[in-house]
């Protein structure tokens, strides 16, 4: 049982892990909480980051005490909370584009294809399944990206905000597009970082992760919760 309380401090894959559950958890109380805040319109976009960062807290915490018994986290862990979340962050993007204007279907289905093609072939690689090569695996989620980074910079997403007089909202989507374009690129580093299967690579891959979690989730829920308070004081 000990075992489970000690942050032992010269782990840092370890104190990764406990470092980034007490943050999902902070988040997750602050979107909610400051929900009465903004205007009615926002409220569900601010439900959803805090959904992404709960689902990320509770499967934070399963990791790091599977890492604190055992010395690795199961790679099934890790892409059952993405493959919860990185959907709401879609999500995310069609509410806001939803709240200031108009917002297609279509964009919210394309973006969750995509984002299972990512994820799933993702997955195919790191579990090193049906006997493929993890680059060919790694090459096609790739794509997946390539298809999200397509929609939101050149596709129907990114028209509709190019076309909004909402100057609050412009900047958000911009912001929340440099996420998936900039902060995303951890993801794909820690999958090359992974790569060798060994105690080394493990380390390295949960580290690159667990960092590019907290960024990305926390970060893209604090810029809606942004634009949703500048927004709600007009
Ligand atoms: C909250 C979790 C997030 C934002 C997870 C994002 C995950 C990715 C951007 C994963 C990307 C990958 C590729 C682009 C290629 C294949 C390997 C992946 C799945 C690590």
């Amino acid at each position: 049982m000990e075992s489970l309380l000690v942050v032992k401090i010269n782990d840092l894959t370890g104190f990764s892990f406990f470092i980034v559950s007490m943050a999902m958890l902070a988040a997750t109380v602050f979107f909610f909480a400051e929900r009465n805040n903004v205007e009615g319109k926002w409220k569900l976009s601010l439900s959803v980051s805090g959904l992404i960062t709960g689902i990320a807290a509770v499967h934070y915490m399963y990791m790091r005490e599977f890492y604190a018994e055992v010395g690795t986290s199961p790679t099934e862990l890790r892409y059952v909370d993405w493959i919860l979340t990185v959907p709401l962050m879609c999500v995310e993007f069609y509410l806001i584009l939803a709240a200031i204007g108009t917002a297609s279907k279509g964009i919210l289905n394309r973006l969750l294809i995509w984002s299972i093609v990512m994820l799933l072939f993702g997955y195919f690689g790191e579990a090193r399944l049906f006997g493929v090569s993890h680059w060919a695996w790694f090459g096609v989620g790739m794509i997946g990206w390539f298809g999200i980074i397509y929609e939101i910079f050149k596709g129907e997403a990114s028209q509709i905000s190019a076309d909004s007089s909402s100057d609050a909202l412009k900047g958000a989507f911009n912001a929340l597009r440099l996420f998936v374009l900039i902060g995303w690129v951890i993801y794909p580093l820690g999958y090359v970082l992974g790569v060798g299967g060994n105690a080394e690579s493990n380390a390295a891959l949960n580290i690159t992760y667990n960092i590019a979690d907290a960024i990305n989730k926390i970060g893209f829920g604090l810029v809606i919760y942004g634009l949703a308070l500048s927004d709600s004081k007009k």
